[in-house]
């Protein structure tokens, strides 16, 4: 198949999720074509079947604002018409889906019938969706989607209750490279980190409120008064900056280090310990589901999806958003020299469930379903 894939390129999960997914597709023979305004983070090899296509967004002094969708959608046009695609994939409703819908509506004054599907990954849903500016934009864009996918049952649910859609939604979940993450010999870098064999707890995020970083700070502070412990915090955003004034307040930081954004997250956590996601919302938990491929058990919350990857007592434990004297006490039960072996080859055995290998024959499967249907 020809595909184009549409995702936001940065750092973030639906885009990490669909560059992950553009390139294994390419290794399984399709084409892909990423219409993007930057290159995807995660693109960072060279396949015969991989492409890339930059939405270039001209300024006028007109534009207080760049109109965006429209240029992606103008740049999914020619790409459909000129690469022959078969199908596009859009990841995040808005405003991929919207600019989607667009592109199809003018490509079929042409004559041209592309097939678009929608991913839903999570905060396009629970978050930015339930706007009321973008709530109507939303709607419309997933009901004039060919195909609609979440990334978990959660996810789904959530979508029928907040919108009213008219279209079904498959469940296909974020997976994991297995043959990226999982756990390496770094034990040179542990002793760096953790120079008196302490345990390393570890938490990757984009700083964002919904991540309540600050219950991962307040946990580690009372979990350190009982086992000697060092905290990574991995990533970067908004909440930083009041973070480390929390960690500075509650005196941590010769135990704490923000370390900022880093792509080789797998160094990292091929020596940590557990692996911290008190989020308020997460509709699957991807970075979850990346350390436990590397062995880490799992503190997280019940929130959204994460009970559909991370096994209460089996693979980690969850508690309630805010309940941190919980999470203190399980991340005390794991990280109990008895206990911490077993919960990491529970934390691998669940991830490999995911593993890209599993999942990505499903959206291929989907495609071919789609493509038939329209
Ligand atoms: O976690 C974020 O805030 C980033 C966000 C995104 O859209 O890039 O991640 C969402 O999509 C991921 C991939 O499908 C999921 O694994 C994350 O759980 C989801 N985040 C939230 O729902 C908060």
């Amino acid at each position: 198949m020809k595909i184009g894939i549409i995702c936001y390129p940065t750092f973030g999960g639906s885009g990490v999720v669909a560059t992950e997914l553009g390139k294994e597709l390419a290794l399984n023979g399709h084409q892909v074509h990423f219409i993007t305004y930057t290159q995807p983070i995660r693109l960072d090899f060279f396949n015969e079947n991989l492409f890339y296509h930059e939405v270039d967004i001209s300024s006028y002094p007109l534009f207080q604002y760049a109109p965006y969708e429209s240029a992606l959608a103008g740049k999914m046009v020619d790409v459909v018409k000129y690469e022959k695609l078969d199908l596009l994939h859009v990841h995040y409703a808005i405003p991929h889906a919207t600019s989607a819908f667009l592109a199809k509506q003018i490509l079929e004054t042409e004559g041209i019938h592309i097939p678009v599907v929608t991913t839903l990954h999570g905060t396009d849903i629970t978050v930015v969706g339930k706007d009321r500016t973008y709530k109507p934009v939303v709607t419309f864009s997933i009901n004039k989607s060919d195909g609609v996918t979440a990334v978990s049952d959660d996810l789904r649910k959530d979508t029928f209750n907040t919108f009213k859609i008219t279209n079904e939604i498959e469940v296909i979940p974020n997976f994991v490279d297995m043959s990226r993450f999982h756990k390496q010999e770094k034990d040179h870098f542990k002793k760096i980190i953790c120079p008196n064999d302490e345990k390393l707890i570890v938490h990757i995020s984009n700083f964002r409120r919904v991540k309540r970083i600050g219950d991962v700070i307040t946990a580690f502070g009372k979990i350190r008064e009982s086992i000697p412990s060092k905290l990574l915090l991995i990533g970067d955003g908004p909440e930083r900056v009041k973070m480390e004034k929390l960690c500075r307040d509650l005196g941590l930081c010769d135990d704490i280090r923000f370390i900022g954004k880093l792509d080789v997250i797998e160094e990292v956590l091929s020596v940590a310990d557990l692996f911290f996601m008190p989020s308020e919302k997460e509709s699957f938990g991807l970075a979850a589901l990346e350390a436990m491929a590397c062995e880490v058990p799992v503190i997280s919350t019940n929130a959204g999806g994460l009970p559909e990857l991370n096994v209460n007592g089996v693979t980690g434990f969850m508690s309630e958003i805010g309940d941190v004297d919980d999470m203190v006490k399980n991340a005390l039960h794991i990280l109990s020299d008895e206990n911490l072996a077993t919960f990491k080859t529970n934390a691998l055995k669940r991830a490999k469930e995911f593993d890209i290998k599993n999942i990505v024959p499903k959206y291929e499967a989907y495609y071919r379903k789609i493509i038939e249907k329209v």
